[in-house]
């Protein structure tokens, strides 16, 4: 195992801190002094878009900006004050529309300014925000609102085309960001509301546990799972964006997350307003240009992405990297998927900042194994337990393993921003559970002497690519309601660039033969059914697919015989 190649101190203009005061700070702990600046600490009171903006606004981060949206069109600044008014505008709105404490309301649409004005406004009349990715298609759509009972979406007049009210009958709204000519029943044209709406909202105060946000994740079976968090998870979301991200007054930070996924909320919204920083998003597609281009005009200082993203950069080549200056960056940070070593040297070469990782779920609100600016990066290793977080590798029963032990990446229960319940199931939520005193991740690692993590794989078959979780059952089901496949399993297969590509076989119906028109009708049925990340890149037609006695297609088997290696047990397959 690879460890120890790079060496990193201080980096210059890094950290303030050294691992030993950060955990003296924690074991010192002290809530008057680490929050002292939020108001329910001395009020008692909690709002977290109150938090976010209007807090800020009553000191003199009033003017300061706090969102810069750019894509290749648009480039627009908003002031915390902006915010302020446009989310009172926007939570006015919703109140009109009836929307009370605890509803849904949901956002189906591309990053620009109007989903975080929208999301704040939603937050400060104490609603439930949930974000959906823009590609989902109408399937993924509806799951999920239908789930989740959502009363509003926030929407464009293209995406809304997915979304099938006849089978939404909680939905009762739909808000419209962009000019459509005509709105239909139960249809409110935005910029028209917003202009009839007062500035002016008194936030709806609730506890730390009142519920915030619902982000539907992926698991290995059955449909996607509503991940529930609280308003107290601000005091993780918090502590990560100063210490992790090391946030600081003059930042320009940049994270390249949409909203639909956790990593664009906790760490795209919450971490860098709960901290005063002014916040970059960045529109539109990936392009190695655009991305270097913002990073260069926009002076970013701070900058989370992905592997793959990372990669894809890399693969631009380096006569790319030689166009661009980046000598305002002085933090980089990765989430997502394991951080190849050969990227973090690329990292250090082309931007001259190691790249930092950190380990976190949808389910864990925030960061929980980290690279703390301080930290000597081990390539390959995620880092370590951020303070106060205590992790461990644990076997089926609940027994910790000694270093160098393959077992189960477990997290001690009871952290500020661990969810505190999946939506509509309660069972679900306690199998995270089930081994006594820890959250069980369904990822498997080990840990070093020094305490450090390393990433070795799924558990279940949870697919990882181009570090969104897809769930191999979702798109199973898509592929067997097109009318030539019989049936479906599908896996990840190792990719350089997106670190798993979706493979799925497929076996045929009566009177169906394989043709490449065929595979590319039954692609293309998955992508516009369910969404395009989830298109299968390979599809293979088999006879028969492996399957258990019980009828549960072997995933494994499928897997181990894609990379040709042994296929383990097989006393509960069919024949
Ligand atoms: C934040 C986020 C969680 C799963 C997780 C793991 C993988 C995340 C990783 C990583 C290796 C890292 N993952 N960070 N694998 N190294 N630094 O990604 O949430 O979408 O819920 O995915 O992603 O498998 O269990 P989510």
């Amino acid at each position: 195992m690879e460890k120890l190649e790079i060496k990193e101190s201080l980096p210059p203009g890094g950290g303030k801190h050294n691992l030993n005061d950060y955990e003296s700070v924690y074991e010192t702990f002290r809530f008057e002094e680490v929050f002292a600046d939020f108001s329910w600490h001395t009020t008692g009171k909690v709002n977290m878009a109150h938090e976010l903006i209007d807090r800020h606004v009553m000191g003199p981060k009033k003017d300061k900006t706090a969102l810069i949206y750019v894509d290749d069109n648009r480039r627009e600044t908003y002031t915390f004050d902006d915010l302020r008014r446009l989310s009172g505008q926007f939570g006015n709105l919703l109140l009109k529309l009836g929307v009370k404490k605890g509803d849904r309301v949901f956002f189906f649409m591309p990053r620009s300014p109007e989903i975080y004005v929208g999301m704040l406004g939603a937050l400060k009349i104490g609603a439930i925000v949930g974000p959906l990715f823009e590609a989902f298609m109408e399937s993924a759509v509806t799951d999920r609102l239908a789930d989740a009972e959502a009363s509003v979406l926030v929407t464009t007049s293209v995406l809304k085309g997915r979304v099938p009210r006849e089978k939404l009958p909680k939905l009762r709204h739909l808000i419209i960001v962009d000019e459509q000519p005509d709105y239909a029943e139960g249809e409110v044209d935005f910029a028209r509301a917003m202009a009839e709406s007062k500035e002016e909202l008194e936030p709806a105060w609730g506890t730390l546990e009142d519920p915030m946000i619902l982000h539907y994740t992926s698991g290995s079976t059955g449909k996607p799972k509503g991940v529930l968090h609280v308003q107290g998870a601000m005091i993780q979301q918090y502590i990560t964006g100063k210490w992790v991200l090391d946030l600081q007054e003059d930042d320009i930070y940049w994270c390249t997350a949409d909203p639909g996924w956790v990593t664009g909320t906790s760490y795209g919204i919450f971490a860098p307003w709960l901290n005063g920083a002014t916040n970059l998003v960045r529109g539109g597609r990936f392009s190695a240009d655009g991305w270097y281009r913002t990073l260069q005009d926009e002076h970013v200082t701070v900058w989370y992405s992905a592997p793959t993203a990372f990669r894809m950069l890399m693969s631009a080549g380096d006569g790319m990297t030689d166009k661009y200056d980046f000598s305002s960056l002085r933090h980089v940070l990765s989430v997502g998927e394991p951080l190849n070593p050969e990227v973090i040297r690329w990292g250090f070469k082309a931007y001259g900042k190691r790249i930092h990782d950190t380990w976190w779920m949808t389910e864990t609100g925030a960061h929980m194994i980290v690279n703390l600016p301080c930290m000597d990066i081990r390539p390959g290793s995620m880092g370590k337990p951020f303070p106060g977080i205590v992790a461990a590798i644990v076997d089926n029963m609940g027994n910790e393993l000694p270093p160098y032990s393959l077992g189960n990446l477990a997290i001690k229960t009871g952290w500020p921003s661990m969810m505190r319940q999946i939506w509509n199931n309660p069972a679900k939520y306690q199998e995270y559970f089930a081994v006594p005193g820890w959250y069980v991740s369904g990822d498997s690692a080990y840990m070093d002497e020094d305490g450090y993590f390393w990433f070795q794989g799924r558990v279940d078959d949870v697919i990882n690519t181009s570090g969104e979780r897809v769930g191999p059952f979702e798109v199973e089901s898509k592929l067997v309601e097109h009318s030539a496949v019989a049936e479906a399993g599908v896996i990840g297969k190792p990719d350089p660039v997106r670190g798993e590509i979706i493979k799925a076989f497929i076996s045929l119906r009566e009177g169906y033969t394989a043709s490449e028109a065929l595979m590319e009708e039954i692609r293309l049925f998955v992508k516009t059914g369910l969404s395009a990340h989830a298109a299968p890149r390979e599809i293979e037609v088999l006879e028969k697919l492996p399957k258990t006695r019980s009828g549960k297609i072997m995933r494994r088997v499928l897997k181990a015989q894609e990379l040709g290696l042994p296929v383990g047990d097989l006393s509960t397959i069919e024949d």
